[in-house]
């Protein structure tokens, strides 16, 4: 009798249920695939439950913000707030039975393949282990707050927190708030502090450039119209002008001499020239390096917040932080009851800090000791069976990190097609194919506009762009299909017989 050719099921483990994560788990539903998806917290949602901020708002239109598959309905406004978003996480999770295949409060700790087994083992903080086949780490960018080195931080006598550990019961309403940082976070907080607090003090090491866009809400007659014709949802995701926005935008990013670049810079000139009326804090507010360097904001309130008579820009340096609040360089000080420290996060962590080893004990700190990155963001050599979602060198940028995730994965599902008929048991990039790629990415990123002089997250360690470097064009086309002679595969394991 001879047993059957067919290989058992694949064991997927997906890392983290965020946005990326969750598409992971409904692609791998619908293939009928067996998997689980481990999540280290009690509750899904990624970057979204974790930053709870007040003015929390993502900056991509609310109807391009979604899944492609799952278009909704409800959004309040033109732009959705974090909260809309965590809610439409849940929803199309349980709507797509994705909620039973995750464990919660189940981090990885450790991910280690194993030569012999030709599979990894995840390990979990209980000492349990499990078996995965495959493993799509989707365990996001921004998700390890960076704590600012700042003098006397540990002295202050009011409340003092990272804007993504926000506690609810600090006091705000009335009293006097600092906020340090003036990323995409210090601006809508500040935005959305300014008539709550008392007095409210916004601590800015660098002036940022700030994009106006519109705002509006929709009515719940739009609403309607949207429950009843998803064509209209359609219209606003697929609208052309967005899109040519976006393809724009990501000419202006690699494109730093072209008319691009130009109009984005005179836009956000425009914009302080034209909102700011008092000439002092309009050059508290100038920038000293282009637009876009630094990741763009976009708001369409930020300026009419701080011109209000209980706001303060800062733009003196820090010298500590005392019991009563911030003291300057100048001496001054800043007393305040509640400091929120909206300084950014560690963006060359990804899956780490879990211990990932792959073929022959090789590790991914080792790996990655000059920089994180992977071949196409996708697969790193040695790590067979390991894909990343939004992992190192995927395009960031002002635009729909879902649709980015989207791409990835039916990159990724080809690169699945060899295991899942039995042809290979691994695949993962090729080392030569990586060094190439990585030595034409760098030199591209070199002269995009990240890399025009200005400090910021998209910056790596040795200060180049970490980003995808080219077009939005080039991003989709490269991810249509791989190239599978830069991947090595693995043979399948010949099939077992018996009399
Ligand atoms: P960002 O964009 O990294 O901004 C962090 C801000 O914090 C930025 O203004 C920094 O100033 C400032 N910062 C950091 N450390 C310090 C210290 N030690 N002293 C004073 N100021 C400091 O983080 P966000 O959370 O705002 O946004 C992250 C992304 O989330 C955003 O781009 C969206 O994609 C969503 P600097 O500019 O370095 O002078």
């Amino acid at each position: 009798m001879t047993i059957s050719h067919e290989r058992e099921r694949l064991r997927y483990a997906v890392i983290g249920a965020g946005m990326a994560g969750l598409l992971a788990g409904i692609k791998l539903k619908e293939a009928g695939e067996d998997f689980t998806v481990y999540e280290k917290a009690d509750r899904l949602g990624g970057t979204w439950r974790d930053n709870r901020y007040p003015g929390l708002t993502c900056d991509v239109p609310a109807h391009a913000y979604t899944y492609s598959f799952a278009p909704h309905a409800e959004w309040e406004a033109y732009y959705a707030k974090g909260e809309e978003i965590r809610n439409y996480f849940e929803l199309t999770a349980t709507k797509h039975g994705i909620i039973p295949h995750i464990r919660f409060d189940s981090e990885v700790v450790s991910c280690i393949w194993g030569d012999d087994e030709g599979c990894w083992t995840l390990g979990l903080p209980t000492g349990e282990q499990v078996k995965a086949d495959v493993v799509i780490a989707a365990s996001g960018v921004l998700h390890h707050p960076r704590m600012p080195d700042i003098e006397g931080i540990d002295s202050f006598a009011g409340r003092i927190f990272h804007s993504a550990r926000w506690e609810d019961d600090a006091p705000v309403d009335g009293v006097r708030v600092g906020v340090i940082g003036n990323g995409s976070t210090g601006v809508q907080i500040i935005t959305a502090l300014h008539d709550r607090a008392d007095n409210l003090v916004h601590f800015q090491r660098s002036p940022q450039w700030i994009m106006p866009v519109p705002y509006f809400r929709y009515s719940e007659e739009e609403r309607e119209a949207f429950r009843r014709d998803p064509a209209l949802i359609d219209a606003i995701r697929y609208d052309e002008e967005y899109w040519s926005n976006i393809h724009r935008f990501t000419r202006a990013i690699t494109e730093v001499d072209g008319p691009d670049i130009a109009m984005v810079e005179q836009l956000c000139l425009d914009n302080l020239e034209n909102s700011v009326r008092d000439s002092e804090l309009k050059e508290k507010l100038r920038p000293d390096y282009r637009a876009a360097c630094k990741r763009l904001i976009y708001s369409w309130s930020y300026y009419d917040a701080v011109q209000q008579p209980n706001v303060v820009v800062e733009r003196e340096g820090i010298a500590r932080i005392e019991p009563e609040g911030v003291r300057l360089k100048d001496g001054r000080l800043q007393p305040l009851d509640t400091l929120v420290l909206a300084t950014g996060f560690e963006a060359d962590r990804f899956i780490r800090p879990t211990t990932v080893r792959g073929r022959n004990g090789a590790s991914l700190d080792d790996a990655w000791s000059v920089r994180p990155t992977a071949y196409y963001a996708i697969s790193i050599p040695e790590f067979p069976n390991f894909f990343m979602l939004n992992g190192p060198t995927s395009p960031v940028g002002n635009f729909s990190l879902i649709d980015i995730a989207e791409r990835q994965w039916d990159y990724i599902e080809q690169l699945l097609e060899p295991l899942r008929q039995n042809k290979a048991q691994a695949v993962e990039a090729k080392a030569e194919a990586l060094a190439a790629y990585d030595e034409r990415r760098i030199e591209a990123a070199r002269t995009t506009i990240f890399g025009s002089g200005c400090s910021s997250w998209y910056l790596d360690a040795t200060g180049v762009p970490a980003s995808w470097p080219w077009s939005y064009e080039a991003f989709a086309d490269a991810m249509a299909a791989p190239v599978m002679d830069d991947y090595a595969l693995t043979p399948a394991l010949e099939p077992a017989t018996a009399a």
